[in-house]
């Protein structure tokens, strides 16, 4: 008997995952070629993360059991007390991530200034920035929380400064994404081929795809805003409002507002509509921060079909001045942002 020295038919099949077993790992090397930044390599590094969230999905998940809830006893560069599963998942993805020799620095909300990992080897060529554990006031009362993450490539200018790896407009993110610590925990990522997400299998500690080519509905039935500060937005914000309240989308809206920037977004994601953190009072330059939340949010949200604006331009156009800069942040569906750009003067 001959035998045949091609692959076989099922192997496209079970390479396409279309037995519904596509590991987060496995999809990344089948994009390899497809996007600049799916690489072997790269899926090393993601590794880091997945197995960084892994850790601190079985620690949100026990949270109530062990003595992870509460305050750590500091602040950290934000002045936020640091909770301490804050800590705990901050150090979990230093550890983590400093074992992927391809990363040149990381940089932390925990932290005020970057970590050098393997920067000056030759084989460092990302820059990750991150927020660990985003929305961690929530933990004690068991509301979901995220982590977020971008991955830069190094300048190719030859600039060497930690500055220069770091401070660069999200346009040029190789990849980014979130996990969901929710009702299940979930990882969503583009590397900018779409987005694509991955549900969490604890019994066998693999992320499986559950979502894929995730594309954002051109209208949604929710807008997202936290109203305690409606007197303290901009006009064109407050119109804005008062636009889809009064139906002017066409459509009768509800409101949605979590407190955790990846879950009110995830909600956005699949359900469409439009999430808004605007100047404040408190805020005037916005709350959220571009380089580690506003920046992987608005590559989700324009890999799907929506888009991001900072309320006078594109988000991923910003060129970032210091690490952890603050942005006002509008994100959302295709039909709720088109409204938004006539209210901003676009
Ligand atoms: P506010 C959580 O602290 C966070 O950074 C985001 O996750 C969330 O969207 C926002 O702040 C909530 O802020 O002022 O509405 O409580």
């Amino acid at each position: 008997m001959t035998v045949p020295n091609e692959p076989g038919a099922d192997f496209d099949r079970f390479q396409r995952g279309e037995n519904g077993l596509l590991t987060v790992q496995q999809h990344i090397l089948r994009e390899q070629g497809r996007s600049p930044g799916a690489t072997g390599e790269f899926s090393w590094l993601l590794s880091g993360i997945t197995l960084a969230t892994k850790m601190i999905a079985s620690r949100v998940r026990q949270a109530g059991l062990t003595d992870i809830i509460g305050e750590y006893g500091r602040s950290n560069i934000q002045g936020e007390k640091q909770q301490k599963l804050d800590v705990y998942a901050n150090e979990t993805l230093l550890h983590c991530l400093s074992w992927r020799d391809s990363i040149g620095f990381v940089a932390s909300e925990e932290n005020e200034l970057p970590m050098a990992v393997h920067h000056g080897s030759p084989s460092a060529k990302y820059a990750v920035v991150f927020d660990p554990l985003d929305g961690s006031s929530n933990i004690d009362v068991n509301v979901s929380v995220g982590t977020t993450f971008s991955v830069l490539r190094r300048p190719d200018d030859g600039r060497e400064d930690v500055s220069a790896w770091v401070l660069q407009p999200g346009k040029v993110q190789v990849a980014a994404g979130y996990v969901l610590y929710g009702s299940s925990t979930m990882l969503v990522y583009t590397t900018g081929n779409g987005v694509h997400g991955f549900t969490l299998d604890p019994a066998v500690g693999a992320y499986i795809m559950s979502h894929e080519n995730i594309r954002m509905p051109i209208q949604g039935g929710y807008y997202s805003v936290n109203e305690a500060y409606h007197n303290e937005f901009p006009e064109m914000y407050r119109a804005y409002l008062d636009h889809i309240r009064k139906g002017g989308l066409g459509k009768r809206y509800s409101t949605r507002y979590i407190g955790s920037m990846v879950a009110d977004f995830h909600r956005t994601l699949l359900k469409g509509g439009v999430f808004l953190y605007p100047p404040t009072a408190e805020s005037p330059g916005g709350k959220l921060r571009l380089l580690y939340e506003a920046n992987p949010i608005a590559f989700l949200a324009e890999q799907a079909g929506g888009s991001a604006t900072d309320g006078r331009g594109r988000i991923l156009d910003i060129q970032p001045r210091s690490i952890h800069q603050r942005t006002p942040l509008v994100v959302g569906s295709q039909k709720e942002m088109e409204a938004f750009a006539k209210f901003a003067g676009k």
